[in-house]
């Protein structure tokens, strides 16, 4: 291939750390010399001629399974209906009848020296459970279905730990139930259990499996027949319309994990673009999609797009990719982990291109990261894997900017660190320069997002982030080169509540919005939802923050005085579900007198407060003991998994960082429920 020789990349000074959390593929310690143009060449990915290809990922063939299957039976097969104690799970090899992620042993009093963590326990049925059950692992059981039918299987399961946990089932292979929130109590509270509804069984033998979504505690498990076998095959066609509001998309159905059930349609990672489809500007969202029941972000394999015309009513087109596929069509990537994607349109050949990264293989997803490529005439279907990136940095979070002169770059990075390649102009699937990692971003953590504004580059991303600090701000920087070096120019975003954030800034009819997710609607860090708000970017290119918390209560926020500042629970802010409160059944809050009853976890309310200068507050709470709460000013919390109410029924949280200018304080549920009567801030 001829190899023409263009200017050196306007990367002066930039260098690579040594040391890299992720492996990357031989990546330069600076940029030298740009690669060579190359000329439209037979190397170019083609769409392959004749019907287009997809793996929905969703065949599974029971029998199959059934007969594959190599676990035997242990005191079994267990009756259904009927009680069956968690250490009776079936005989036979890891990973076959159990995964355990250690290797510990078990209690050998009972069935021998086992690697499954059977301990004896004076309060659990039998005298043992299941104990140090981990994220990922599971037991199987061979069970025995008397009658087709929904059965509920009542599950003594306990989360010592105060905080929340999950747990799910599947049956022969495949996702049965959503993730059911564990019983919280000590270790070793085995009163208290967890109903997993609508399993749907049909007469006869089969493998269920317990998969701990979370560490907990299981004594056993009590099945009971509840209604008549329902026909659980997937119905869904695509596209489907809804109006909606903040939080996008939940209530398009999406069908589970590894399962032909349906619940709710979890996505993150919004990449906003607006296309001009037949002469109409027409917004789309490029979303990954949270599995339910989760395991961190492991099963998140597919994607889906979302297209608006008015920014109410949305359409999803339905999945566009997932990891079946990637391997299907070009035989590699590992299975899940379908992270943060992006799209871009290339006007030179009317096609667009859609950027995902993914692992090369499942055991070291962590250090073998791609950034997948998939082409399609279309912006919303069959889309062609056509290879990955070669040579890109093995990181997350691909995001590609063209610049006014047709120029793509393609961006990516996690772990604090981000890069920047160019693209080939006639050719988007490969690069055109080596990656190198990019200077000036303050506290990079990961979602990088490039856009334009004034002939100045933007890049936002997320912050470095603690779950028990709230989650990451969104921040941003500019610059005068797409790869920078970046001038960090502060948050325009604050916390949402949820271990991650992951956003993408676009203007739509002569308005900006900012899309990020939170996990307010599931209660799940890793079941995420994309939301959408206007965002000011000021004539100066200045983002402003994203309001997101609705307003005082009678417009105006009150000064934090010296004298402090007192709200009933009653007060809080105007503005709704979403942004002044949240409830998981979506109903406005109990008001009486003054206080707020019956709060649940999950379920938070906030204040807005004016502060004439930044600095720290200490928030008293008074509400009723046998809750635990967060409490945070703009979405960060103390360093805390929580605080629990005392039973004097006055909390104080010191140490709360307050701006100059607007702020909010927010009372939130992690668990019980708590009438809440007042809120008070003192400067400190
Ligand atoms: O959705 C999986 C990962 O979580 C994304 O790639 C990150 O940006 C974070 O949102």
């Amino acid at each position: 291939m001829k190899q023409l020789s263009l200017p050196t990349f306007l990367l002066a000074g930039i260098l690579l750390s040594a040391s890299f959390s992720c492996k990357e593929p031989g990546i330069p310690p600076a940029i030298e010399e740009e690669k060579e143009e190359i000329p439209a060449d037979d190397d170019k990915f083609e769409i392959p001629e004749g019907p287009y290809e997809y793996d929905d990922a969703l065949n599974h063939d029971t029998e199959a399974f059934l007969k594959a299957y190599k676990g035997k039976p242990y005191k079994g097969p267990h009756k259904v209906p009927g009680t069956l104690e968690a250490e009776d799970f079936d005989e036979g090899n890891a990973n076959v009848a159990y995964y355990e992620s250690d290797n510990k042993s078990g209690d050998a009093a009972y069935r021998g020296s086992h690697k499954v963590d059977v301990r004896g326990d004076g309060n659990a049925s039998g005298g043992y459970m299941i104990g140090d059950v981990q994220p990922g692992e599971w037991m199987s059981y061979t069970i025995e279905v008397e009658e087709d039918g929904a059965y509920a299987i009542d599950t003594y399961v306990v989360k010592g730990d105060g905080s929340e946990g999950s747990f799910s089932f599947e049956v022969d292979g495949r996702g049965a139930t959503v993730s059911v929130p564990m019983p919280l109590g000590n270790w070793s509270d085995f009163t208290k259990m967890a109903t997993a509804e609508n399993v749907m069984l049909t007469k006869g033998i089969h493998v269920l499996r317990y998969c701990g979504n979370t560490p907990g505690n299981v004594d056993r498990f009590v099945f009971r027949r509840t209604g008549e076998l329902k026909d659980v095959s997937s119905t869904l066609t695509y596209p489907m319309t809804m109006k909606m509001s903040n939080p996008l998309f939940v209530d398009f159905p999406s069908p589970m994990y590894n399962s032909w059930l349906t619940g709710h349609l979890y996505t993150a990672d919004a990449s906003a673009h607006v296309w001009n489809i037949g002469g109409k500007e027409v917004l789309y969202v490029y979303a990954s999609h949270d599995m339910e029941p989760s395991l961190g972000c492991d099963r998140m394999d597919r994607y889906h797009v979302f297209s608006t015309e008015d920014m109410v009513t949305w359409t999803d087109h339905g999945e566009i990719m997932n990891a079946a596929t990637v391997r299907l069509q070009d035989g590699w990537g590992s299975e899940g982990f379908m992270w943060a994607p992006d799209c871009a349109y290339n006007p030179e050949d009317g096609l667009y291109y859609f950027y995902f990264p993914h692992p090369e293989n499942t055991q070291n997803w962590n250090s073998t990261w791609r950034i997948g490529v998939a082409v399609s005439r279309y912006p919303d279907k069959e889309f062609h894997v056509a290879g990955y990136v070669k040579g890109m940095a093995s990181a997350i979070d691909p995001c590609i900017f063209i610049d006014d002169d047709g120029q793509p770059y393609l961006y990516n990075g996690g772990g604090g660190k981000c890069y920047v390649a160019k693209l080939r102009k006639n050719d988007w699937t490969k690069l055109a320069s080596d990656p190198v990692q990019m200077e000036g971003l303050h506290d990079f953590h990961e979602a990088a997002w490039v856009h334009k504004f004034g002939g100045r580059y933007y890049l936002s991303h997320s912050d470095n982030h603690s779950p028990s600090k709230g989650g990451n701000n969104m921040r941003y920087a500019v610059a005068d080169n797409p790869a920078g070096p970046w001038q960090d120019m502060g948050v325009y975003m604050y916390p949402q509540g949820v271990e991650t954030n992951h956003g993408s800034i676009v203007k739509f009819k002569g308005q900006w919005y900012a899309f990020y997710h939170t996990a307010n609607f599931s209660g799940h860090g890793t079941l995420r939802s994309v939301c959408v708000d206007p965002v000011t970017v000021n004539s100066d290119g200045s983002i402003e923050i994203v309001r997101n918390w609705g307003k005082a209560k009678g417009g105006e926020s009150p000064l934090l005085s010296a004298d402090g500042l007192t709200f009933n629970g009653a007060d809080f802010n105007d503005g709704g579900y979403h942004y002044a409160w949240f409830t998981r059944d979506r109903k406005e809050p109990t008001v009486q007198n003054g206080a707020v009853k019956g709060m649940e976890t999950g379920d938070w309310l906030r204040w807005s407060f004016k502060a004439e200068t930044s600095g720290t507050c200490t928030v008293t709470c008074s509400a009723t003991s046998g809750a635990k709460v967060l409490v945070a000013v703009n979405g960060q919390y103390p360093e805390t998994s929580g605080h629990d109410i005392p039973s004097s029924g006055t909390l104080k949280v010191e140490g709360l960082k307050v701006s100059e200018g607007e702020n909010f304080v927010e009372f939130r549920l992690m668990s019980g429920t708590t009438d809440l009567k007042s809120v008070s801030i003192t400067k400190n």
